[in-house]
């Protein structure tokens, strides 16, 4: 089998990888043991090789069309996929094996990634502020221009200690605690109990980005939470993906 490849975001961290989007098909290709090789794409080249490439444009959410990572090409079937879940939905469908979507989950596992994102996302500056200290210097202006139009204020307001940063904290602690009630609603470690999904993979994808950016005090207090609950969470999807 000829290696796929996944296109991703390199940054200033030891192994590049930091982005929770690309982290999702990252840990599919993993779960079902299909070799892959990464490109790394700095965030202003996104657009010219994914056209150089010939992937198609993201749709986002307010309607604006982008270029978007991660992408994904296989050159097994010559397939270009943008978007991490149609890649989700791409690799299920052409490898089988090891199921993402047992029971069919697709369409609930599809609205868990949706509300999954609306938990956290009234707090998302302080991700974005985090990101901005761990990408490439080629990356670093492209991101915070982009991010400061998208918040409509500068980064220096993104999440400034004191008491926005405060209810940034709290905002997060409180969607990890929503979590945390769905997780225990049944017996075992996955949110389907024993049968381990992309719902974990998502979850996992966000605590991932949370672990790779965040300085290390405020990982071991977000980890800490519920018991080791989420530092374990991510441990264990990383263990069933092996190890990625
Ligand atoms: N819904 C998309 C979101 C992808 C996305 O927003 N990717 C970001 C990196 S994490 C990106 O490529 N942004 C390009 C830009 O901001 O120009 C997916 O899940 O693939």
């Amino acid at each position: 089998m000829i290696p796929l490849i996944l296109y991703d975001i390199p940054s200033k961290l030891e192994g590049n990888h930091w982005s929770p989007n690309t982290a999702k098909p990252r840990f599919v290709l993993g779960y079902k043991g299909l070799p892959f090789r990464v490109e790394w794409v700095e965030y202003p080249d996104i657009a010219p090789r994914m056209k150089e490439i010939g992937a198609r444009q993201n749709k986002l959410a307010d309607g604006r069309d982008l270029y978007t990572l991660p992408v994904l090409s296989d050159p097994n079937t010559g397939a270009l996929i943008t978007d991490s879940w149609d890649i989700a939905e791409y690799l299920e469908k052409t490898y089988p094996e090891k199921p993402i979507f047992s029971n069919k989950s697709k369409g609930l596992i599809r609205a868990f990634d949706t509300t999954v994102a609306n938990l956290e996302k009234a707090a998302v500056t302080f991700r974005f502020l985090r990101v901005s200290q761990i990408l490439n210097e080629h990356s670093v202006e492209y991101f915070i221009t982009t991010k400061e139009a998208l918040a409509k204020e500068k980064i220096s307001e993104f999440s400034p200690e004191g008491p926005r940063r405060d209810e940034h904290w709290a905002i997060i602690e409180r969607a990890m605690e929503t979590c945390k009630e769905w997780y225990d609603s049944e017996e075992g470690k996955w949110l389907m109990g024993d049968v381990f999904s992309y719902a974990d993979i998502l979850l996992a994808s966000r605590l991932f980005c949370f672990k790779r950016v965040l300085h290390d005090d405020e990982w071991e207090k977000f980890a800490s939470w519920h018991g080791e609950r989420w530092g374990t969470l991510l441990a264990d999807v990383e263990k069933e993906c092996n190890g990625l």
